[in-house]
């Protein structure tokens, strides 16, 4: 890989990104899109990324959006660096990114649709509030039972799928979900929280907006 420059938000799902970055040991810029002043829209953020969001990866000039194709991308670059179990079968390879496309189709509207109703309606943002709710919950059921037998998504081991449906979940918490009935969620909170990557990642953050003289007050 040549240059790497990562585009993101603190706090946003682009720190999943910027974990598989620190789990890979890529060494990369990073530059904060300021999405509550609406610099994804600005000109000068669609010319790198048209589609107005983060992450976005640009690799040696070349953008790449969507979590789960920068994660892809970078599984394929460093196969070694335990962003998935290792597997031989192809079916079991597909496996691995079609849990990423659900956590990116299915997990992050229903979260967003409950965080954030104002971005969804014209209408009264409560309604969607609750059916943001009402998608929400079912997944967070399933992936506690998941969780009952083992402590993390694929068994022993932790895997970057670990960190999407983590952020998933805590960002769910801050739109007014319970998420405090499901144990084994708590549990695996805590290990996600305590994984190294995830850790370089928070401080990479911090960095950031040091870098920027701190986090401007949005009203
Ligand atoms: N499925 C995409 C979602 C990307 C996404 O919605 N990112 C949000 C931040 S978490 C964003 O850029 N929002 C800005 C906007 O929608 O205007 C992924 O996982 O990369």
């Amino acid at each position: 890989m040549g240059s790497i420059k990562l585009y993101h938000l603190p706090g946003a799902c682009s720190r999943v990104t910027m974990t598989a970055l620190e789990q890979c040991g890529v060494d990369y810029e990073d530059e904060i899109v300021m999405l509550m002043r609406g610099a994804q829209h600005s000109p000068e953020y669609r010319a790198i990324n048209p589609r107005g969001k983060i992450p976005c990866l640009v690799v040696d000039g070349r953008a790449l959006g969507e979590n789960a194709a920068i994660i892809s991308y970078l599984h394929m670059e460093y196969p070694d660096a335990g962003l998935f179990p290792a597997i031989a079968d192809p079916i079991e390879g597909a496996r691995q990114l079609s849990d990423l496309f659900t956590i990116s189709a299915n997990w992050h509207p229903g979260v967003r649709a409950n965080m954030m109703p104002v971005r969804w309606t014209t209408g009264n943002p409560e309604e969607v509030r609750a059916k943001g709710k009402q998608l929400v919950e079912p997944l967070l059921a399933g992936l506690d039972a998941r969780l009952a037998s083992q402590p993390f998504w694929y068994g022993e081991d932790w895997a970057i799928t670990d960190t999407y449906v983590y952020w998933n979940y805590t960002t769910a918490e801050q739109g007014q979900v319970d998420i405090s009935p499901y144990v084994n969620i708590a549990a695996h909170r805590a290990r996600v929280e305590a994984h190294p990557a995830f850790q370089r990642a928070l401080a990479r953050e911090s960095t950031a907006i040091e870098r920027i003289g701190g986090m401007p007050n949005v009203a």
